[in-house]
């Protein structure tokens, strides 16, 4: 039995993976069983900005294993505290909580800001709203999926808690028509990337931020995908130059070798926490600690969001220049990027799969978007290389 079919037979297919096994990786590139190499045009939906098995983060979780593994927030331990406080000092928030995945995090923002209406902004016992935009994408637990705006992820795992409500996103305005007394927070992606790397108008963030002032609304930023230098600045709020009440790290936080996030807000929201009331066996274990002190200290040492920046712009504009009907659009920030195919011309899936032919890794979103997210350390030359290849396959998509 291949691998493929024995990943079938014991796997539920919660995937449609491309059909390519991978078994090594390393920089901006991965390879196949067949020892084939790709450009890994996806950094595990940005999880692996800092490349494959970068040497420092290799060497950090590699120390980290010789001295204490895993221990629970039962007692303290020796890396937890730089790890925050660095995470709080680049950041400019008071201080944070440790948790695993990304749905983690946001939970954790989700019951921060209710028992923050609560207890500090007086909202009457489970009447708390939290306004979140349609499109938006933060995990896949059923209070997340409960205001999620995409139907596939809701099917068949109701029924979902209240308390949320949707606002068209890239709308300040709809934004505060949808405020009441009972608002704790506003939760929002500063770009949407699963729904299909969508781009605010500039000064978005920064109408939205002074809405939620106004109103004593808590402004959280799902910075997952978005922080850590992915969109040419070290936080996507930057661009906007918003500092909100709350933000929400994982993915590359982890280095591309654990899962690691964080909620990380002002003192009054997180004090709001007392001991038992919320927790996680893995939540700020060492070896996260390790990995995500290093990798915050090498996004700034090796200054990757002024990388994703540059190299971001160059990109865009080498996919703007390919002349061809079956681009709709070429939209994003920094080296977060979507081209939009016209689906009555291609479909993004038959795309991909003829990229994976020519050593171009990377996957569909919504079925018309293909995403390029390389790691923020490919080098001007490994990203001309690729370039070549992705134009080359979409003129050879039009004929
Ligand atoms: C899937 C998307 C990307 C995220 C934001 C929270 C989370 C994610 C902004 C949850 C996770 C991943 C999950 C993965 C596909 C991928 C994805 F297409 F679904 F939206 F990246 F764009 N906030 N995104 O992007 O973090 O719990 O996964 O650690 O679920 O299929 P997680």
């Amino acid at each position: 039995m291949g691998i493929i079919e024995q990943e079938n037979r014991y796997c539920a297919q919660n995937y449609k993976p491309l059909p390519v096994v991978l078994v090594r990786g390393r920089g901006v590139y991965v390879w196949d069983e067949d020892g084939k190499r790709y450009y890994d045009m996806m950094s595990a939906y940005s999880a692996v900005s800092h490349g494959h098995l970068h040497p420092q983060l290799v060497a950090a979780l590699t120390s980290q294993l010789s001295r204490l593994s895993v221990v629970s927030r039962a007692f303290y331990t020796d890396n937890l505290a730089p790890f925050l406080e660095k995470a709080c000092t680049l950041s400019g928030m008071d201080k944070a909580l440790p948790m695993n995945t990304g749905a983690e995090a946001v939970e954790t923002a989700i019951k921060a800001a209710r028992k923050w209406a609560y207890s500090v902004k007086g909202v009457e016992k489970d009447k708390a709203e939290i306004i979140t935009c349609e499109g938006n994408f933060h995990g896949r637990t059923i209070s997340i999926v409960a205001f999620s705006s995409e139907q596939q992820y809701k099917a068949g795992f109701g029924p979902f808690p209240a308390g949320f409500k949707n606002v068209p996103f890239n709308d300040a305005a709809a934004l505060e028509a949808a405020i009441t007394d009972n608002t704790a927070a506003f939760l929002v992606e500063p770009i949407q990337g699963e729904g299909g790397i969508i781009v605010p108008d500039d000064g978005y963030l920064k109408a939205c931020a002074e809405i939620c002032r106004k109103h004593n609304v808590l402004l959280i930023c799902d910075e997952i995908q978005t922080g850590l230098g992915r969109t040419g600045k070290l936080f996507a709020v930057d661009h906007d130059a918003v500092k909100p009440d709350g933000l929400i790290l994982g993915k590359a936080l982890g280095g591309g070798l654990l899962p690691v996030s964080l909620f990380l807000s002002r003192k009054d929201v997180m004090d709001v926490f007392t001991p038992g009331d919320h927790g996680s066996t893995f939540g700020g274990n060492p070896l996260a600690c390790a990995v995500g002190l290093e990798a915050l200290s090498l996004t700034v040492e090796q200054q990757l969001p002024e990388a994703a920046a540059k190299l971001g712009l160059y990109f865009m504009q080498a996919l703007q220049n390919i002349q061809s009907p079956i681009i709709k659009t070429v939209r994003g920030k920094g080296l977060l990027i979507g081209v939009e195919v016209n689906a009555d011309l291609a479909s993004a899936r038959e795309i991909c799969e003829a990229l994976m032919q020519k050593g171009i890794l990377t996957k569909e979103t919504h079925e018309t978007v293909i995403r390029f997210a390389p790691p923020l350390v490919i080098s001007k030359a490994e990203l001309n290389s690729a370039i070549i290849i992705i134009k080359q396959v979409i003129e050879d998509f039009s004929g």
